[in-house]
């Protein structure tokens, strides 16, 4: 740092001298921010040199090789695409056509009559991240008395969304820590004491982190609330296919809610399902009762991301609209993904069989194989997730859960040790 003598004099005329720094930052009032609760983890994990390091924070799909993994049919699409020559020109704000569609039929079924009938809004955004954003954004604008509802626990990200749109949010019971199950009757409570009116962000399957998802009779019930409530249902669709293997039954709740005749709004993401995490691909889709409706929703959602990013990338568009939209390749998709979701059934499996065999207090591991999805909602506190990577070197989020996507056959055996020794020796 460059320092210069400043002189100048007092009251009694006396000198006096001062040292003062000249280039001192314009940025001495920016604080460091903390890490990334879930992103943050992959950093702290390339940091560390002990082979024994396995990350299960982030919820990224790896091979039993522990890789990452390009779907075989992405690379098919990709070809295809370069030997087409396609330009890259700008999209529309509201992204590509054909993704659009795509898109849109995946998630409510092609012969829905809503698409029929033109009342879907859909922009394709960035990935499921952008879309909940650019609807948080639209939810401030419209709705500004607006409140939203948010399942304890959830995604760590959520929070930070609606936060950064400036839009009021609390939260509804939803994990039962005694039952390791749903606390349904809490849930149904919180939601009908909200303000009427208010939306309800709902994880339309595969519920981050718990794994714990609403039976169809639950579903019904929620639909029942939030239509007498008139409230909004918000539906974050990150995982679909990957709860049940099947796209449709995965997409059976938002269905659900749109064939009752609701005003829906739903983010999509291809993050998981397609392997497409950093071609952040997604859409915002918002279902309204009339088509046009639909093209004013659609025309201020674009007047809203025209300045935030003026409008999406190209690639992971076409990949999602050539793969849904070509029969044979969409069956290869529908077959890799029933692979993924196969192995992680079978870590699953294999995780809770090492718990049982090794731990020998009698201690009941059996809600590790009613979780679904990609995560395990371990029950570890804090402290113990800390042991878990300070000891073992395994990288996980601090609310206990496990990506079980990244974990292989090979691991479950040290993992179930790491988890044994931090239940129990850690408080
Ligand atoms: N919704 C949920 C529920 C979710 O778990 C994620 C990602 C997203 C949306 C957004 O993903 P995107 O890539 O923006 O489409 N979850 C994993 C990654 C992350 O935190 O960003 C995770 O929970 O590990």
């Amino acid at each position: 740092m460059r320092v210069i003598s400043v002189t100048w004099r007092c009251d009694n005329f006396s000198r006096v001298m001062m040292a003062v720094a000249v280039d001192i930052s314009r940025f001495e009032g920016v604080p460091m921010a903390p890490p990334d609760p879930i992103l943050g983890v992959s950093e702290a994990f390339r940091a560390d040199k002990n082979d024994l390091k396995l990350n299960l924070g982030v919820g990224a799909y790896r091979t039993e090789e522990l890789q990452p993994y390009v779907l075989n049919v992405v690379k098919k699409a990709e070809n295809l695409m370069l030997e087409k020559g396609e330009n890259k020109e700008y999209l529309p704000i509201e992204g590509l056509a054909a993704f659009n569609k795509a898109t849109a039929e995946l998630l409510f079924g092609a012969d829905n009559p809503v698409i029929k009938q033109g009342r879907v809004a859909t922009l394709q955004s960035l990935s499921g991240t952008g879309s909940l954003r650019l609807a948080a954004a639209f939810i401030q604008r419209y709705f500004p008395e607006a409140k939203v509802l948010i399942s304890s626990p959830t995604w760590g990200n959520h929070k930070n969304i609606f936060n950064d749109a400036r839009v009021p949010w609390s939260e509804y019971r939803y994990y039962d820590p005694k039952t390791v199950g749903l606390d349904f009757e809490g849930m149904i409570a919180d939601i009908q004491a909200a303000p009427d009116g208010s939306f309800v962000l709902l994880h339309g399957c595969a519920h981050n982190p718990t794994g714990i998802d609403p039976t169809p009779e639950q579903w019904e019930k929620i639909a029942d609330v939030i239509q007498e409530k008139k409230h909004m249902p918000f539906f974050d669709v990150a995982y679909q296919g990957f709860a049940s293997g099947s796209l449709d039954e995965d997409a059976s709740s938002v269905r659900l809610f749109v064939e009752r005749g609701l005003e829906v709004f739903v983010a999509q993401s291809y993050s998981k399902n397609l392997g497409l995490y950093a071609e952040r691909i997604g859409a915002i889709n918002v279902v309204c009762s009339a088509p046009e409706v639909a093209n004013r929703v659609k025309s201020q959602l674009k007047r809203l991301a025209r300045p935030m990013y003026s409008n999406p990338p190209i690639h992971g568009a076409r990949i999602v609209a050539n793969v849904v939209g070509d029969p044979v390749m969409f069956g290869e998709w529908k077959q890799e993904m029933e692979e993924m979701a196969g192995r992680i059934k079978n870590v699953r499996q294999k995780l809770y069989d090492s718990l049982s065999a090794k731990d020998k207090s009698g201690k009941d591991w059996s809600f590790i194989l009613r979780q679904i999805g990609m995560f395990s909602y371990t029950g570890l506190n804090k402290t113990q997730s800390d042991n878990m990577t300070d000891k073992w070197h395994i990288y996980m989020t601090k609310d206990g859960r496990i990506s079980l996507a990244g974990l292989s056959l090979a691991k479950c055996e040290y993992l179930a040790d790491a988890i044994i020794d931090s239940f129990h020796n850690i408080s």
